[in-house]
């Protein structure tokens, strides 16, 4: 039975607590099922013990049936794993105090994914959708001594081409995934993490397991399931309600922002229950207060309309990138691992996360270190890239989840927005499926079916304090109008744009689309070396390999990364294999560093000007912020939690207050963003490639810089620029800039080069010394360099840690950065891993 109730404290606040079950009168029990079942496959040769919750892949590895599954081709090798049935088993004993339970529910939190469970023989019930909890009632089945308790699970890719190959009516695309990507077929017809099938950044592990946590409830009258709580703003509304209490006094609530807008305030919220005037239960949730709201209204000198959102009524930017699975075998991610990953993520200012609809609904502590750390997460239904079945069955498991997906997070006042589904309107729109256009029609309905006549419609019932977005990308408003498959779901007038290029050039920023809102763009980069060595032997290490191309999972993506690099770099060309190979490495993610950083500086500077109709942007979020192995991707952070260069160029291109430079018909323009209100001017340096001391300096005056804008403060064309500056020229030259106040930098500094650094004249190779030091808390390494050198890169091999700044342009003899390791280490240990390459150091 579930109870359902409202509650309030203030006139302008309303507390709605969603579902919340019940008590009962004596105490509730609870029998952990988790920890070591037995394991075996269909024909019984494999017989193991097994790690609940867990999968199968992970169970093999641990017991030594096989080796690491992410080391060389094993993806491939290990694939009979998936075309396997298994089955886990365990016995347990029944206390005297469960037995005399009125009630008892088997509670699995998550099966992966086809199951039918038994117990003591006795079919329970089945399961066949990984995002659902599934409670059994076991009352009847249970005996005194010892129950055998059996999951058995099916092949989800038998399961897969079974499904399809009984939806004869019509095909629902895509069949399979493209070669390259070595993966499995018809993933749309189960509902599983559908990049477990394969993906173009990762490997196909079509996992089966219980993936989440089993025990046993047992209690005698009602029982409590899930309490959650939204806040609503209202100036109308005053509920109060006696037994529940709010454990703050006063009207003024204290409210939850994103990082870099205030803070993360929370409150508890008690809440207990009585019955015949003993306290029978008593919870203690936290709550938090917030507003969200997707704006989409007219824009002046612009048609179509704005697209951003506004907390607490201000509008804010979204800074941030995409999260996809972290690890294929989800039992493998440990709380460190999620911290470290949303803590870098703040720590590179980002305000924003998307998950991305075709990997997993993540773990509650997910939800909960984006709240405490003011991250604000756009949440994507499970969906990606395909269209889907929409028989019963397949809609009434979608409900299923969905309502209950809504109900375990709706809590959180990190998610503002839920989001239908990943990529499927423009599917549709833009025809990726070859479909006939005389069954357009029929494959429209269907979409409308699923993601607005169920989902859309099952979310607003469970939640109203947020917005819905059929999918992404989309015309949003616009979308809707046209029948929610809007003609161009990429139109940058509208909604949000996913922008992908790889041929055009990556420095031209006119080759990107001014749209409101960036929520997808990216480049690949290989990950470093010290990340592929444990999973590759000497053979695989040159970028000809086959392991090398066996691990890029996107068409021609090891060539694209080439042909984008050499538009503006020498390529390595050292004479030493290994040398060549890791400079290869290095400059995949100088490259992918320089194009997002261009590409977000774009969208930064557009937040505030309507350019030939066009602009008002107000979120960059790029792909992808991590990794789920160890391959090229377009990641900014390796598997196993090393910074790219990129995520170091995120610290500068997301902070808070920033300079950006462009140009346009050979003028060079200095935009000053800033998320802050501040009086800002403006200094530039002219360098020369060939000296440490800047040939000029140039001053702006004093200027407003409002919060929430970006504003032009420098303007000049090139030519007279290096006129008035020596002997500069667009090859001999190069310019830093950086915001100041009266008394200090306000920002990171930036940087423009005049022309492709494989043109510089006068870049040398230079000499660094590096003295490494240990200090408090991290150790310090100075640099002392004898002239300028780009894109310095400090790499401590496999010491797992981080720097305090990387990646940077040396135009100073001396800098000191920190390093902060994840594990002891000395001051002889790092000096020995110690590698430092620049620009100049591969060719
Ligand atoms: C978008 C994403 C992912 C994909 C990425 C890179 O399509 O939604 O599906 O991994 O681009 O291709």
């Amino acid at each position: 039975m579930l109870l359902h109730v409202r509650l309030s404290g203030w006139a302008c606040w309303c507390l709605f607590s969603g579902v919340f079950s019940v008590f009962s009168l004596q105490q509730r029990l609870t029998v952990n099922l988790n920890g070591k079942w037995r394991l075996s496959n269909s024909n019984g040769s494999l017989l193991l013990p097994a790690q609940v919750p867990g999968c199968v892949h992970s169970a093999l590895q641990q017991q030594g049936y096989i080796t690491d599954p992410y080391f060389r081709f094993n993806d491939v090798s290990y694939r009979w794993i998936a075309l396997d049935n298994w089955t886990y088993t365990t016995t347990f004993t029944l206390s005297a105090e469960l037995s005399v339970k009125q009630k008892v529910l088997l509670v699995f939190d998550g099966v992966d994914t086809v199951g039918s469970v038994s117990l003591n023989g006795i079919a329970v019930g089945k399961t066949n959708n990984m995002f659902c909890r599934h409670d059994f009632s076991v009352k009847d089945l249970l005996k005194d001594g010892e129950n055998v308790l059996q999951v058995g699970l099916l092949s989800p890719i038998l399961y897969a081409s079974e499904q399809r190959k009984a939806h004869t009516s019509y095909v629902v695309p895509p069949e399979c995934p493209p070669g390259v990507q070595k993966g499995e077929c018809h993933v749309n017809f189960i509902r599983k993490e559908q990049s477990s099938f394969s993906w173009d950044w990762g490997p196909s592990f079509p996992t089966m397991g219980l993936w989440k946590g089993v025990r046993l409830e047992a209690f005698d009258i009602l029982q409590l399931v899930q309490v959650s709580s939204v806040p609503l703003y209202s100036t109308s509304h005053l509920i109060l309600i006696t037994n529940l209490f709010l454990g703050i006094n006063g009207y003024q609530v204290k409210l939850w922002w994103p990082n870099g807008h205030g803070e993360q305030p929370f409150y508890r919220l008690t809440i207990r229950g009585f019955q015949d005037e003993f306290l029978i239960f008593k919870y203690p949730p936290q709550v938090y207060f917030r507003t969200v709201e997707l704006i989409q209204e007219p824009v002046v000198g612009s048609p179509g309309l704005s697209f951003y959102f506004r907390i607490n009524g201000k509008p804010i930017f979204l800074k941030g990138s995409n999260w996809i699975p972290v690890h294929s075998f989800q039992d493998q991610v440990t709380p460190d691992v999620l911290k470290n990953l949303l803590q870098s993520a703040v720590d590179a200012n980002m305000n924003a996360l998307r998950v991305w609809g075709g990997g997993v609904y993540e773990q509650d502590l997910f939800y909960e270190i984006c709240d405490e750390l003011g991250i604000m997460v756009w949440q994507d239904f499970m969906f990606a890239c395909a269209m889907y079945p929409t028989e019963t069955d397949f809609i009434q498991t979608v409900r299923e989840e969905v309502v209950q997906q809504v109900q375990r997070l709706k809590s959180h006042p990190s998610i503002i927005i839920w989001s239908g589904n990943n990529e499927n309107e423009a599917a549709l729109a833009t025809d990726w499926f070859d479909i006939p256009a005389s069954q357009r029609p029929k494959y429209i309905r269907d979409y409308v079916m699923l993601y607005v006549d169920n989902i859309k419609k099952l979310v607003q019932e469970e939640d109203q304090s947020r917005p819905f977005l059929v999918s992404s990308p989309t015309n949003g408003a616009e979308s809707e109008q046209e029948g929610w498959v809007a003609e161009n779901p990429y139109d940058p007038h509208y909604g949000d744009v996913h922008f992908y290029s790889y041929i055009l050039d990556c420095w031209d920023w006119r080759t990107f689309p001014r749209t409101r809102f960036a929520s997808e763009y990216g480049f690949q980069s290989w990950p470093s070396f010290s990340t592929l060595q444990p999973v590759s032997i000497k053979e695989d290490w040159s970028y000809g390999s086959n392991f090398t191309s066996h691990r890029q999972h996107h068409e021609d993506g090891n060539q694209q990364m080439i042909l984008q690099t050499a538009l503006h770099f020498h390529l390595p060309n050292a004479t030493d294999p290994l040398k060549r190979f890791t400079d290869t490495l290095y400059i995949t993610q100088v490259m992918q560093a320089q194009c997002v950083k261009t590409q977000t500086e774009f969208y930064r500077r557009s937040r505030s000007e309507i350019i030939e109709g066009k602009g008002h942007t107000m979120g960059a979020l790029y792909w992808q912020l991590n990794d789920i192995w160890q391959a090229p991707s377009w990641s900014s952070i390796e598997f196993g939690g090393k910074w790219k260069m990129l995520h170091y160029f995120a610290q500068s291109f997301f902070a808070a207050v920033f300079p950006v430079a462009f140009e346009e018909d050979d003028t060079l323009v200095i935009y000053a963003i800033s998320d802050l209100s501040r009086d800002l001017k403006l200094r530039v340096n002219v360098f020369s490639w060939t000296e440490l001391d800047p040939v000029c300096t140039l001053n702006s005056s004093m200027l407003l810089v409002p919060g929430g804008s970006a504003v032009a403060v420098f303007k000049q064309p090139v030519a007279s620029l290096l006129a008035g500056c020596g002997n500069c020229t667009r090859l001999t030259c190069l310019l830093t800039f950086q915001l100041e106040d009266d008394s200090s930098q306000q920002g990171p500094t930036n940087y423009h080069f005049l022309c492709s650094p494989k043109d510089a004249q006068g870049l040398r190779r230079p000499n660094i010394t590096v003295k490494v030091e240990e200090k408090k808390t991290c150790f310090s390494v100075t640099l002392h360099s004898d002239s300028v050198a780009p894109f310095v890169w400090l790499d401590v091999g496999n010491i797992p840690g981080r720097f305090s700044s990387n990646g940077f342009l040396m135009v100073s003899r001396n800098r000191t950065v920190d390093f902060n390791a994840w594990r002891p280490t000395s001051v002889a240990e790092l000096t020995a891993s110690l590698t430092i390459t620049s620009l100049r150091d591969i060719y």
